[in-house]
């Protein structure tokens, strides 16, 4: 059994700041007057800091990002409980279990703002300004505003205006080896298992009779694979600095207003689920970054939870994301996984196989970094996954090969999706074990449901290794003529699926179907923890299921499945599911929508955008759930509007909620910028540039400017 793991406690780094306005007006090009918050319902996530119980789930929701860097939204004056974390995407320290992300310094502490006791903080998603308001009636209060470059991508501004008498900034760096040094300038690098970040910072502070205004810039250069120079940090700093606050907070809005026109959704008649996708698609913008590689946490770079470790989470939930908002991150995601093809080598030979195997938990350099025990329910545990969870490794084959077919590249047995693809069916061909009937079985793993351990032929396992066989079959030789290649096609073929035709449903492994039959509704309310509450062995003995299994076939190799067998499926294992995982709700909200049960796949959907926004697991005090943001945005893009990447072209299959009259979707997909709506049955498709598109049971048509299409039958209603 996997136990859901603690967060680690969290380091405080440090940092002060002062600030001064906000600005809503600065985009029109007006010095600031000081600032109100825009109350925009339709972009802002608020918080007032009135609950202390919500304080680390605050800092979570409020984390703002550039660069792989990632600064969680503790309040500057940084008080007893709060948890500041600034981390970098690839910078770890520690070495095997322990390998964590590093706290590095920090750039938003101030050392004192005066006491504030009723404040309000609002992160504005359409331009990624966090501001800060003190909401107390006194003569100056405190304003902070502060954001993550999206022009200068590294790069962190805060402004901080309030009372010269109680608004002291302290070092514009907090958290240095050497303790903070006084003065209004820092810089620093630090070394990393595998690279290392140079960081330098700079402060003005200035006071207008009672007002003191505090400008601060920091420059952040990571680099997971080698120690960047001091004086490159302080380059990007200078650069920085010339331009100003004031410019880079235009260019802040400008650079997010292009994002936004790019990549949005548009729910007239659903405003919550409208701003919750806009915080999930501005989290997974703001988390990520086209590097040269990037390897994304289970938690991004918003929190300490599961160390920063690079799960399948990355794979199939943030990559194929990342494809259609900003592919460059999702390639550099796919490159994250392809420079640790020696290391998934070397775990496949120690085991006396051939290949490439990769581990279940990832961080520095592709070793494997699962711990192998844990706490549930206060009780010390072993965790089985770095062994068993083995469908990992189709996974990364399968992330890296659907990131060329959206992106339209090719997949040539040279490119990285190629090497992976080949590398990993190598693998699954020496991990298949021949039984006496002559199949081929997959022993001894864990599915993607981890209440249960150690079972055989896992339906998901075994697609996904068979899909993994086939593809790498036909990048090698299309034409059926290699020995290699033949066998791969061989053991695929012949590898069990658990598929039984009279019900149309995949056995979740081989014995499920005689496990005793308790249904969700049998132990309480989803989302629930079932093995916290029933206890490990009795779920292990039942047909309780943590998160979709078999069903994750439908999710991600639909082609691989028996036609007709979605409905099925989910009829069997949606009442079982305990959606004891963060990453269930919006897998099935998808789900049930490719199913045509677009009013079940809204109600699911609206559990999945409440995972952090309201913290339904307990568990978002530890960062975001990226997996979760990234299902959101796919359950919308890949669930209700249908769009699918097939063989250069298209799909648009779109379903509607009844409680909605039209939406829209904006994203990219082919090297092109798409918008489509759906009212009624008429589809409306515009483009940047010519791209194929498909609808159901019409030929291809090449689209460029706008379309106007009709969809058949009763369309939307579907
Ligand atoms: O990868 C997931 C897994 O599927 C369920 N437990 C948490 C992991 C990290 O998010």
């Amino acid at each position: 059994m996997a136990p859901p793991r603690e967060p680690a406690p969290l380091k405080r780094s440090a940092v002060r700041t002062r600030l001064a306005r906000t600005d809503p007006d600065v985009a029109a090009g007006q010095e600031a007057a000081a600032p109100e918050s825009q109350a925009d319902a339709a972009w802002v996530i608020s918080e007032t800091g009135e609950d202390p119980l919500r304080q680390r789930v605050s800092e979570t929701l409020l984390a703002v990002g550039s660069g792989g860097v990632g600064t969680r939204g503790a309040v500057e004056e940084e008080p007893e409980g709060s948890a500041q974390l600034v981390v970098a995407a690839g910078i770890y320290q520690n070495t095997g279990s322990t390998q964590h992300l590093m706290a590095l310094p920090g750039w938003t502490r101030l050392a004192s703002v005066g006491p504030v006791r009723h404040e309000r903080r609002s992160l504005d998603l359409r331009t990624g300004v966090l501001v800060r308001e003190q909401t107390d009636p006194v003569a100056v209060p405190l304003r902070t505003a502060r954001f993550a470059s999206a022009s200068m991508p590294g790069v962190m501004l805060l402004r901080a205006e309030g009372w010269s008498a109680a608004l002291h900034p302290g070092p514009p760096l907090s958290g240095l080896p050497a303790g903070d040094p006084p003065g209004d300038t820092a810089a620093v690098r630090v070394g990393s298992v595998t690279g290392g970040l140079a960081v330098a910072a700079q402060q003005h502070t200035r006071d207008e009779g009672e007002r003191r205004i505090v400008e601060r810039i920091a420059a952040y250069l990571p680099d997971p694979r080698r120690r960047p120079h001091p004086a490159a940090a302080a380059d990007l700093l200078g650069r920085a600095t010339r331009l100003g606050f004031e410019r880079l907070l235009h260019d802040q809005r400008a650079e997010w207003g292009r994002r936004w026109s790019g990549v949005d959704v548009r729910i007239p008649d659903d405003p919550p689920i409208q701003l919750a996708v806009r915080f999930a698609l501005f989290q997974l913008w703001s988390q990520t970054a086209a590097l040269e590689e990037l390897g994304v946490g289970a938690r991004g770079v918003s929190g300490p939870a599961y160390d920063g470790h690079v799960f399948w989470d990355a794979d199939v939930f943030v990559l194929p994301a990342l494809a259609s908002i900003n592919p460059g991150a999702a390639e550099a995601m796919v490159r994250y996984r392809a420079h640790r093809l020696d290391a998934a080598r070397a775990i496949a030979r120690r085991l006396g196989g051939a290949g490439a195997r990769f581990p279940w938990e990832s961080a520095a350099d592709g070793t494997d970094v699962t711990p192998s025990s844990g706490s549930l329910g206060g009780q010390v545990v072993a965790i089985r996954t770095g062994q068993q969870e083995e469908h990992i490794t189709a996974d990364v084959a399968w992330g890296a090969a659907f990131c060329s077919e959206w992106c339209g590249e090719p997949v040539t047995p040279d490119s990285a999706a190629g090497r992976l693809l080949v590398e990993t069916a190598r693998y699954w061909l020496w991990r298949c074990d021949r039984g006496a009937d002559r199949q081929a079985h997959l022993r001894g793993v864990i599915g993607p449901d981890e209440y249960h351990e150690q079972v055989d032929d896992n339906a998901f396992t075994n697609v996904m290794a068979r899909w993994n066989l086939r593809r790498a079959a036909h990048v090698v030789d299309p034409s059926g003529r290699s020995r290699e290649a033949r066998a791969w096609r061989h053991t695929a073929d012949t590898l069990v699926d658990g598929f039984d035709h009279r019900t149309r449903r995949y056995e979740q492994f081989a014995g499920y179907d005689r496990l005793e039959p308790l249904t969700v509704a049998d132990v309480g309310t989803p989302p629930l923890a079932a093995d916290l509450l029933l206890g490990s062995r009795r779920v292990a003995g039942s047909q309780l299921i943590k998160q979709p299994d078999a069903l994750m076939l439908h999710y991600l190799v639909p082609d691989e499945t028996e036609p007709g067998s979605l409905g099925p499926n989910l009829d069997f294992y949606g009442p079982r599911t305990a959606h004891g995982s963060s990453l269930s709700p919006a897998v099935s909200a998808a789900l049930l929508a490719r199913a045509g049960r677009p009013d079940d796949a809204l109600a699911m959907l609206r559990l999945a955008v409440s995972i952090d926004l309201a913290d339904r697991t307990g568990t978002t005090a530890g960062g975001l759930h990226m997996a979760t943001l990234a299902g959101v945005w796919r359950a919308l893009l890949a669930g209700f509007a249908g769009v699918r990447v097939v063989g250069g072209q298209v799909l648009l299959d779109p379903v509607m909620p009844s409680a909605w009259g039209t939406f829209e979707v904006r994203f990219r997909a082919l090297g092109r910028r798409l918008r489509v709506r759906l009212e009624a049955n008429r589809l409306r498709v515009e483009t940047d540039g010519p791209v194929t598109v498909r609808i159901p049971g019409s030929p291809p048509r090449r689209v460029s400017t706008v379309t106007v299409l009709t969809l058949p039958g009763e369309g939307a209603g579907r």
